[in-house]
């Protein structure tokens, strides 16, 4: 029989696009016979497009400093509506199953004063937050129950959409599964004067995944099993009523582990203005979005192609529909897409280059990086402050998993980085501006540059398959002064 831990390896090896049909092929092909969902009752289901997805709501700071916003946020057990009429039992950060939205100005710093009324350990880390050692939120930097904790943000970067999570090490996927996750947005005068959509028209929308159960419980089974339901922002496949204009919608995969691969029924166009470090250079027109775990992409969809009546889809291509905008009611528009957005910032010099190399080991179940299991103990690189660095990453899981290999990404702390190249051809259009996760197909490999500004002490980077880095796929960069 299979323990838990490889129980889980087996599921995330489905990580990538076609996994749905999969799950259990690794454990098959390795001659063992798939575990039952011990436990598992009848699944709760609803048609799509029976809830309406709702809006996170805007956090509100207990007070304003003259440099600093201080707000409060208690990590806590709650007992919210996924699915329709069953109430269902969560982990949360302020009482709702997508927390409430953070909203920072650059350049004006954020304090939290998290409190944990859970009865496990917990944390908060602040996904793609340029923010010094202590106030990141390490996998092994916990705030035990009962306990608060101080964090810091100092907002110095360019306006982006960011999300703060759990980072538990080895809970951090069902935690994240379970409900700590929220928005955190930081807003600059830079990216105002652009007048892009904004106000109601600015909606961040958190894709995750859920399998309730007909008592309301959730059911934490293997990834991406296929009894899991889409949610978007905390509901299942609901619908968005909008108005005929231009939309920003900041998307973000809050999914422990699904890859998304998202389009528009009808062959409705996105135009992507930005990625996980904010605006990109110039806009992109896309077909279709993927969204690997953690990554966020912020498109503009233009709904006064929509007779007021009508509904557009938003769909993946494996689990089908993800959310339907109801197009009724007319609206003034006055924003825009500038044909220029946003210069990506120069970088130091490159000093060095290095080679990192991501895998399974299909017997142990343990995520490596250079053959190397997570030590926290351990520091597998030093960088310098002040420079600036070429990392190769390569996937190697081409062997291992469901026919193709086992897909991965890969997530930095502190510092977020440029895409130069995917097995020397050109990065995608979409990633042509600042980001901080980035997905890596089984066999490739992507180079990053990655730049090291104010901070210095221990960070990790990770597969954000959060099953994978629970795995051991980590490892810890020390910046050195
Ligand atoms: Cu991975």
């Amino acid at each position: 029989m299979l323990n838990r831990r490889q129980f889980l390896a087996m599921g995330v090896v489905a990580g990538g696009a076609v996994q749905a049909a999969l799950p259990f092929t690794g454990i098959a092909k390795a001659g063992r016979k798939a575990p039952a969902l011990v436990g598992s009752g009848a699944s709760a289901s609803v048609p799509p497009f029976s809830v309406r997805m709702p809006v996170p709501a805007t956090l509100r700071p207990v007070a304003q400093l003259s440099s600093a916003d201080v707000y409060q946020l208690a990590l806590r057990p709650a007992t919210v509506e996924i699915f329709p009429g069953l109430a269902t039992p969560v982990l949360t950060y302020g009482g709702s199953y997508v927390g409430p939205t953070i909203r920072a100005r650059a350049g004006r710093r954020v304090i939290v004063k998290y409190r944990n009324q859970l009865t496990m350990p917990a944390n908060s880390h602040l996904h793609g937050g340029h923010v010094a050692p202590l106030h990141d939120g390490h996998p092994m930097d916990l705030i035990q129950p009962g306990q608060s904790r101080t964090m810091e943000y100092p907002n110095a970067q360019r306006a982006a959409t960011l999300w703060y999570h759990d980072h538990t090490h080895m809970m951090e996927a069902e935690h994240v599964y379970r409900g700590l996750h929220g928005f955190y947005l930081i807003e600059d005068r830079t990216e105002r004067e652009l007048r892009l959509p904004g106000g109601q028209y600015d909606v961040p929308i958190m894709i995750s995944e859920a399998h309730v159960l007909d008592d309301g419980s959730l059911f934490w089974d293997l990834p991406d099993g296929p009894n899991r339901t889409v949610l978007a922002n905390g509901r299942p496949v609901p619908y968005f009523p909008v108005a005929a204009r231009k939309y920003r919608l900041r998307l973000l995969n809050g999914t422990p582990s699904m890859h998304l691969h998202m389009h528009l029924e009808g062959g409705g166009r996105f135009t992507q203005i930005g990625s996980d470090g904010g605006l990109l250079p110039a806009p992109v027109p896309l077909s279709e979005v993927v969204l690997t775990s953690g990554e966020r992409m912020d498109v503009v969809v233009d709904f006064s192609a929509y007779p007021v009546g009508s509904s557009v889809v938003l769909a993946d291509a494996v689990r089908g529909p993800v959310l339907r905008f109801d197009v009724t009611r007319t609206a003034d528009d006055a924003s825009q897409v500038p044909a220029v957005l946003r210069p990506v910032p120069a970088q130091p010099p490159v000093v060095a280059e290095r080679d990192l190399v991501l895998r399974i080991d299909p017997n142990t179940f343990q995520g490596l990086i250079n053959d190397k299991t997570f030590d926290a103990e351990r520091v597998d690189l030093r960088v310098k402050r002040g420079t600036s660095e070429i990392w190769r990453i390569t996937n190697n899981d081409t062997n291992v998993g469901p026919p193709g290999g086992v897909h991965h990404n890969f997530h930095t702390h502190l510092s977020q980085f440029r895409v130069l190249d995917r097995d020397g051809g050109p990065p995608l259009p979409e990633e042509t501006g600042l980001k901080d996760t980035v997905r890596i197909d089984p066999g490739k490999s992507v180079r990053i540059q990655i730049s090291f500004e104010k901070f210095v002490g221990r960070y990790v980077y990770h597969c954000h398959i959060l099953e994978h880095s629970a795995m051991g796929m980590m490892g810890t960069m020390e910046v050195t002064p």
